[in-house]
């Protein structure tokens, strides 16, 4: 089932956000490392009007650093789009960002005219600890769960120097069916928004496909699990567990959890789950799959219509006066 989350706060935040853009000078947005693609905002350009942006590719500690340096090849390639890795909780490359930011509005960050930059990202992705980091304090709460911060808050790193902490928002629809899966398993969903089974399927057959001797050495699996199917494998790690039910049948709650648990920790190893030209591809599936989707709704809508005005329902309506 395709996975949508956009609680109240998050329709708040988008509101909250297009009316603070006009006194900002520039806009990080913290992607996770481990999904860039599947991170990204689509309406962020929208939102933020053009405005000069700083693409931040964030938990690159837990990401498969091969693919990291093909994301960034990426984006810096792109017109008026900069981007950086990170580990939020590393003080030195986390100052980078401030050299980056008085790169990108340079006119700012004097007397009188203080650099003002919001840091915007999906839910859990690091926003509010690499502001504690940039600001050597703890200011912000942060939290291994999404919709932590629930609403923003300036932050004043020095006189010339402001952030806005925002909380994690993400999109009314996403159309990558796949990005769902990979948004889930990063923890950026509500834990009530999705099945854990279901993700933890989808991850391993990502992970079967990219990383299978990390999947076999964690769970100590002797096969090659290279052809299995995922519930072979969610099987498998069950029973390695121990995580049984009477009659000896597994679990798979419980190892679905463990693996999910596994991946979001970073004890798999370092994992990616999409590159750029994979992302492109389910990009273009989705649209299509959106296209095709608004032609057969606007179809419908238009049936409606002539129903509507069918001669049955004027004589019913006739009757009726
Ligand atoms: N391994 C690793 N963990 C990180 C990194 N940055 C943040 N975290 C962890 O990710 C979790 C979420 O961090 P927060 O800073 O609360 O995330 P946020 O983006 O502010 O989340 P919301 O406020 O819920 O939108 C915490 O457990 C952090 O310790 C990083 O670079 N690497
Ligand atoms: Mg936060």
């Amino acid at each position: 089932m395709p996975i949508q989350w956009f609680p109240g706060h998050m329709h708040a935040t988008r509101k909250a956000l297009t009316q603070r853009i006009a006194l900002i000078d520039v806009v990080i947005e913290l992607l996770d490392a481990r999904l860039p693609g599947s991170s990204a905002n689509p309406m962020l350009a929208e939102l933020t009007g053009g405005k000069p942006g700083l693409k931040v590719l964030n938990k690159q500690d837990l990401a498969d650093p091969a693919c990291t340096a093909q994301w960034l090849a990426h984006y810096n390639a792109q017109q008026r789009t900069r981007a950086i890795a990170l580990d939020a909780s590393q003080a030195a490359p986390a100052r980078a960002l401030i050299a980056a930011c008085r790169a990108l509005a340079p006119h700012r960050g004097k007397a009188g005219k203080p650099m003002r930059v919001l840091i915007c990202g999906i839910p859990n992705v690091g926003k509010s600890t690499l502001i504690n980091t940039l600001a050597g304090r703890r200011k912000a709460p942060t939290g291994d769960e999404p919709g932590i911060t629930k609403l923003e808050q300036r932050i004043v790193l020095a006189d010339d120097f402001y952030l806005w902490d925002t909380p994690g928002m993400l999109w009314p629809r996403i159309i990558v069916e796949q990005s769902g899966y990979n948004l889930a398993a990063s923890g950026a969903v509500g834990r009530n928004a999705y099945d854990e089974q279901e993700v933890a399927l989808e991850l391993l057959e990502t992970l079967r496909r990219r990383y299978p001797q990390q999947v076999r050495t964690r769970f100590k699996l002797q096969e090659d699990i290279g052809a299995w199917r995922a519930e072979e494998i969610l099987q498998a790690i069950g029973r390695q567990r121990g995580t049984l039910l009477g009659g000896g049948q597994v679990n798979l709650q419980k190892a679905a959890e463990i693996v999910l648990n596994d991946f979001r920790g970073g004890v798999l190893g370092r994992i990616t789950l999409e590159t750029p030209e994979e992302y492109a591809l389910w990009l273009a599936e989705g649209r299509a799959k959106d296209a095709l989707r608004a032609e057969r709704k606007q179809a419908r809508q238009k049936k409606g219509k002539n129903a509507l005005a069918s001669p049955d329902f004027d004589r019913l309506e006739g009757e009726q006066e």
